[in-house]
């Protein structure tokens, strides 16, 4: 056996400063789909997630609350882990920024920096945003002083701090750039080259000293580290890097591993410039690729966000309608690169048309059929011999090559989309064949039992496919059909023939028929009562 590949991926940490919302749950999901498409596909996979608990917005809203700092962040990452626990995200690790094992790399790391002159201390004055906590130069905040990122009005700060010499390391990073152009697929580096580095990177301030609540300095306890790079430590320091025992680190962040950071598009610019830059100077590998996602909106096109307090959380929809279907939403209808809407008809047409109707009446229709008959046993597998069964195979392979090759370049919306394909050369299928009519003849016999046999591997197959998104109905369909264990595995999708005899299980509908009207109205309620908007 080849040892298996290493594949570490990441989330950002979110802010402990309020509670999550459906936009960082589409984060959340999206990379929890290609983790588990990457352990389907036998990888040896370590996925991070957590929470970035320092710097000045954090310490005011805890102030606000009424709370020390540690005990308001403490409260915050716990509904961080209740929510991912319901969304049943597959994370190895939840990192939070206070924890001890973070905050002695983040020391470390600037000790190191220090002692060989990459950081220098100087005195800073910059525009600054409290809310993204961000400095910004003069052609950023242009005219009318306000932040790039989130429109705030931004005030002048000046103060002594500690810099990252950023200049000395530009020309290996642009060379980096040029020798890795899938570094940030899509063509998401252009802006960044243009926007920050053409007009020259300043040297980044890296301190603080206007407020306390971060990781001091050892050298200076008076200054806290900046909070991005407070924050961007975590994808290392998670892995024990700097630590007495460093074996997860020399594992996933080796030279051989893969290394991808998702994030969304709003925060780019520290993923693929200053990111890159401390790992330079730090000597270390970079990422394979940083993907950059697309945002959810409200309709009239407003990010959805904590700090506005217009986004809704994701445990009514899931209560409402089922994790699957939240997720399956989410990775499906919104374009993976592109900003999205949540929008109550489309939420439950794509339910209604692709789960409902395509998955779940495959399963009911082909269970039903063999039921009635072949009294509940999947008929024996033989070399197809109707043109129809065949080119159902050959559609099968075909849609389960794209799935591949889409999932692998992590465009999950286009491998749900393959996957949901491929359950339609079933309901295709049964439409040319109409089993009913074969079934009162008795020279079609074969034909019938070849045909249902096919309804079964596009199933199974199908089912493979669909477990990244749909996690517990794709599972519960394969128990329907009464697929055997090695049947289910990855590894065998692409060996047919191996279903017949078997005893089908007991039908269920999975999932139930939504009523437009009222799930339209429902969910338009629930997201206006955010966003203030109407539809
Ligand atoms: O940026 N749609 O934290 P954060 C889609 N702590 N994604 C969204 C979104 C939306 N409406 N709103 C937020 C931070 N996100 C830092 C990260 S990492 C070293 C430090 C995404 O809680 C956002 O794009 O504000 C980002 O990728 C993530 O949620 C965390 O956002």
């Amino acid at each position: 056996m080849p040892e298996k590949k290493c594949f570490y991926i990441t989330t950002p940490i979110y802010y402990a400063s309020a509670n999550l919302h459906i936009g960082h749950s589409y984060c959340e999901v999206i990379t929890d789909s290609i983790a588990r498409y990457k352990r389907e596909r036998g990888f040896d996979v370590f996925f991070l997630t957590g929470a970035d608990e320092h710097g000045q917005k954090i310490a005011k809203n805890a102030l606000a609350a009424g709370k020390e700092p540690q005990a308001f962040v403490d409260e915050v990452a716990k509904t961080f882990k209740d929510t991912w626990k319901a969304m049943d995200i597959t994370n190895d690790d939840f990192i939070r920024t206070t924890d001890p094992r973070h905050v002695e790399v983040v020391q470390k790391v600037f000790t190191k920096l220090l002692n060989q002159g990459d950081i220098y201390l100087g005195k800073y004055e910059g525009w600054y945003c409290t809310s993204d906590e961000a400095f910004w130069t003069d052609s950023q905040v242009g005219e009318k002083h306000v932040c790039p990122t989130c429109g705030r009005e931004v005030h002048k700060e000046t103060e002594e701090a500690y810099f990252l010499n950023c200049k000395k390391y530009i020309p290996q990073l642009l060379k980096f750039y040029e020798e890795h152009p899938d570094f940030v697929p899509d063509g998401k580096l252009n802006e960044m080259i243009n926007t920050f580095i053409k007009p020259g990177l300043e040297d980044l301030c890296i301190t603080r000293t206007s407020f306390s609540w971060g990781v001091p300095i050892k050298e200076n306890p008076k200054h806290v580290v900046y909070v991005w790079i407070d924050a961007l430590l975590n994808y290392i320091s998670a892995l024990g890097y700097l630590s007495n025992d460093d074996t997860r680190f020399q594992k996933y962040w080796g030279k051989n591993a893969e290394i991808v950071h998702f994030v969304g598009r709003e925060i780019n610019r520290f993923h693929t410039i200053y990111w890159p830059i401390l790992l330079m100077a730090l000597g270390l590998r970079l990422p394979d690729h940083v993907y950059v996602h697309g945002l959810l909106l409200t309709r009239s096109g407003v990010k959805l966000s904590k700090s506005l307090g217009n986004a809704p959380s994701p445990l009514p929809l899931i209560e409402r309608y089922g994790l699957d279907s939240l997720r399956y939403y989410m990775v499906r209808e919104v374009p993976i690169g592109e900003d999205g809407t949540f929008t109550p008809k489309q939420f439950v047409d794509r339910i209604n048309m692709d789960l409902v109707n395509s998955y779940g009446n495959l399963l009911n229709r082909t269970l039903s059929m063999i039921a009635k008959y072949f009294d509940g046993v999947i008929p024996s597998y033989k070399e197809p011999l109707a043109p129809a069964v065949k080119q159902a195979y050959q559609d099968i392979n075909l849609y389960l090559n794209q799935y591949e090759t889409e999932m692998d370049a992590y465009n999950v919306t286009k491998g749900a989309d393959s996957a949901i394909n491929l359950i339609n050369i079933g309901n295709k299928l049964i439409e040319v064949e109409a089993p009913w009519v074969l079934a009162k003849d008795p020279l079609k016999k074969d034909e019938l039992a070849e045909t249902m046999y096919v309804l079964t591997e596009v199933l199974r197959v199908g089912s493979i496919m669909l477990r990244p998104f749909l996690v517990t109905k794709a599972e519960e369909a394969l128990n329907q059909l009464n697929v055997p264990f090695e049947e289910r595995q990855y590894q065998s999708i692409r060996t047919y023939g191996k279903l017949s005899g078997i005893q089908i299980g007991t039908m269920s509908q999975l999932f139930p028929r939504l009523d437009k009207d009222k799930e339209m109205a429902y969910l338009a309620d629930l997201i206006d009562v955010h966003t203030g908007e109407h539809a």
